[in-house]
């Protein structure tokens, strides 16, 4: 038996890649140190540059190749370190593998979220879905579990993978847009491909924002298969469950966000796990067993399709903790290689065409990203399990392989690598198949819009408002009126009422009547108003002050964050700090007008007088609370800092009376009427809010954006 993998176990491998350059001297790639490297070798002062000034050569060499060729989709990614560990080892009667049934057993993971439209220097903030990919460093070998933050595909069958992200990529003579798919192209397959309709609905669905890659769900989406030790398979779906829930931002914000941090998703990932508040997901299963392949109104078989939870629970399996930034961003996150094929035993495919597509395509854009077939010795792509086989050369072979023998079988270096027999090997899976060769598309497949029903009549009034407002956005910038008609009528296929409130917005003529009749039926575990709002933890609360502000009042605010986990951000007209009322100085983390609200999750307004005069006539400061009051984020403030949003034009400022000295309303918290100290209960209401992430029920529609 292999012994039980650690956490630490990929780190101690890497460490002997970590490479520190404490304490050594500059020398070339040959090891020669090198005294000068600001000037090339010329003859004389003002000469020509000489050819053997080697340093010089390899130098500008080296840069030269220093870029790769970019992933041809989910090229804008961020990856972090972790590790996984299952709760219990209930999973052994489905599966054989170990990472997922021994509960002892930690194993390291590299977790890489990306976009998938953009190129690598896109912004974070778009309307697209967001890749999750995890490699396993399983004991038994690397598992790649290759998913997405949507549960469902575009396509169904992988032969249509090119057409589809030449349709949603940047149109091919403008090289327009970047990181978008509001264009012809994309909307063009999609009237064309109905197929497409439920991932659509999804896309125009508030999880196409994620707040956070922390805060956002995560999807095998295929159907695979669980073989346990007696060589029976089950059928299942994974999930990821993020402990923090799931929430989003909304459409104007991440427009907004996309301009003021463009790395908004990358720099929320890096400084949560710098600062200790490590992310973490529950794994969970749905299983299916063989005898019910068929008991279902959609083929398991078919990846624009979920099976929905209340039909068939996810159970959790276990817990995956990101703890650890890569070191170098180009060695860890840019080189790492994911592989749907990279399975251990226990785990094994379905024929889901999608799936068996990517089992090709994932080998083959290694080989022209990473430049030949070794990829699998780079530091990161490494497993910390044993490897041992008669493959060789080839460009960047980092291994010395030291016997004769490259063949199997071979008596010159003892037979071995020697085949393993019966200790823990990897055996396919026996599924019995026979049939006809036929490029045809089953039958099974062909209903694409009951489960885009089933999404739509899921969606909470807000949710659904989001997703006419994407579609209208969306569609408005089609330009050709063929394309907007045909979605529209796809739609009406989905519900006549998505179809009619759409068409209205874009110039088409509504839909008389449904195409379809919605069939009623919905899940409430796809709608984000069920989802985790119990905690506050890392969310980033930003407290407006200026000279003459409260110093005890500020600190009482930030503690009382603080012990929540939540992370205040003292924001001021300067930098550095500010006058306190009375004595002393309050720290500001940031200038107002070097940060903006888009990249906070909600605002504080202490009071003192002197302090809101000064920021009621900033207009960086004014503009801060009334966007945020805009995008439905909590607003709070004490005393004379009620001021401030009224001149921000917040409604449901509510004052206090004899009974309450806090008061709530729309998600506006103000404490007016005290002797000056801050109330007890005033932080306490305005979490309450904040652990609901946004109060969608305050209409905004009249705030200027
Ligand atoms: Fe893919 C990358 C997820 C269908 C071909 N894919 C890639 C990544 C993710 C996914 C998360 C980024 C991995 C990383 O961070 O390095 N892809 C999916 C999901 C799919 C899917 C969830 C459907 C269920 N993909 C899919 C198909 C094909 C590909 C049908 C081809 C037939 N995907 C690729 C690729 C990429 C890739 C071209 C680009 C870079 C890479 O693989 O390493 O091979």
């Amino acid at each position: 038996m292999t012994s039980r993998s650690q956490p630490n176990d990929k780190h101690e491998q890497l460490d002997h890649e970590r490479k520190d350059p404490q304490d050594t001297y500059l020398t070339t790639q040959q090891g020669v140190r090198i005294d000068h490297t600001d000037d090339a070798l010329t003859v004389g002062e003002r000469g020509p540059t000489l050819l053997e000034d080697f340093h010089n050569r390899e130098k500008i060499m080296h840069f030269d190749h220093e870029r790769i060729p970019e992933r041809v989709v989910h090229a804008r990614g961020s990856g972090a370190y972790g590790f996984f560990q299952p709760y219990s080892g209930w999973l052994s009667d489905y599966t054989a593998a170990r990472f997922l049934t021994d509960p002892q057993e930690q194993t390291p993971v590299f977790v890489r979220f990306s976009t998938v439209q953009g190129s690598k220097g896109s912004n974070d903030t778009v309307r697209d879905v967001r890749g999750f990919a995890t490699k396993f460093y399983t004991s038994q070998g690397n598992y790649d579990l290759v998913g997405n933050n949507m549960p469902v595909f575009f396509i169904q069958d992988g032969i249509k993978f090119p057409d589809f992200v030449h349709a949603v990529k940047p149109e091919p003579d403008t090289g327009i847009p970047q990181g978008a798919s509001a264009h012809d192209t994309l909307w063009d397959f999609v009237q064309l491909q109905p197929e497409t309709m439920h991932m659509m609905m999804w896309l125009m669905s508030d999880r196409a924002l994620p707040r956070s890659y922390r805060m956002m769900q995560g999807f095998g989406v295929h159907t695979f298969r669980f073989v346990n030790a007696e060589g029976r398979g089950t059928f299942v779906k994974f999930h990821w469950k993020p402990m923090l829930g799931t929430h989003s931002l909304v459409w104007d914000e991440t427009q907004k966000a996309a301009g003021k941090n463009s790395d908004y998703n990358r720099q929320d990932l890096w400084e949560t796990i710098a600062n200790g508040d490590y992310p973490e997901w529950e794994l969970g299963v749905q299983l299916v067993d063989e005898s019910r392949e068929f008991e279902f109104d959609f083929d398991l078989l078919d990846a624009t399709k979920i099976i929905p939870e209340e039909e068939v629970p996810v159970q959790p399996v276990g817990k995956l903790t990101l703890n650890r930034n890569p070191d170098n961003f180009f060695a860890e996150t840019e080189q790492i290689a994911f592989h749907t094929a990279n399975v251990v035993p226990g785990i094994d495919f379905t024929n889901d065409p999608l799936l068996q597509a990517r089992n090709f395509s994932y080998l083959d854009t290694q080989l022209i990203r990473l430049g030949g077939p070794n990829f699998a010795h780079l530091p990161v792509n490494r497993p910390v399990a044993d490897v041992s086989n008669h493959q060789r050369d080839g460009f960047h072979q980092t291994r010395i392989h030291t016997s004769k023998a490259a063949y199997h079988k071979n008596s010159l270096s003892g037979g071995c690598p020697a085949l393993a027999g019966d200790q823990e090997v990897f055996r396919h899976y026996q599924e019995k198949v026979e049939g006809a060769k036929i490029s045809k598309r089953s039958e099974s497949f062909a209903d694409h819009y009951s489960q885009a029903t089933l999404f739509w009549n899921s969606m909470a009034h807000w949710e659904k408002d989001h997703i006419i407002a994407a579609f209208r956005f969306e569609l408005g910038k089609v330009e050709h009126t063929h394309i907007r008609e045909g979605v529209v009528e796809h739609l009406n296929h989905v519900d006549h009422d998505l179809a009619v409130a759409v068409a209205q917005g874009i110039g088409v003529t509504p839909p008389a009547e449904a195409a379809r009749t919605n069939h009623g039926r919905s899940s409430p575990a796809l709608s984000q108003s069920n989802s985790v709002k119990d905690t506050i933890a890392t969310r980033q609360v930003a407290v407006l002050v200026a000279d003459g502000v409260d110093a005890g009042e500020v600190e009482q605010i930030k503690q009382e964050l603080s012990e929540r986990g939540a992370v205040p951000q003292v924001l001021s007209l300067r930098g550095g700090s500010v006058q306190a009322d009375g004595s002393g100085h309050v720290t500001v983390n940031a200038r107002i007008d070097t940060v903006a609200s888009v990249l906070f999750d909600a605002v504080i307004v202490p009071g003192s007088s002197e302090s809101v005069q000064a920021l009621s006539s900033d207009g960086y400061s004014v503009h801060f609370v009334t966007e945020a009051y805009k995008h439905f984020k909590p607003v709070a403030a004490s005393q004379e800092g009620v001021a401030l949003l009224q001149r921000a034009g917040v409604n449901g400022v509510r004052h206090a009376d004899e009974t309450q000295q806090v008061v709530t309303d729309q998600g506006v918290v103000t404490a007016t009427g005290t002797d000056g100290s801050l109330p007890s209960d005033f932080i306490e209401q305005f979490a309450s809010v904040l652990a609901g992430h946004r109060v969608w029920e305050r209409d905004t529609s009249h705030i200027p954006a």
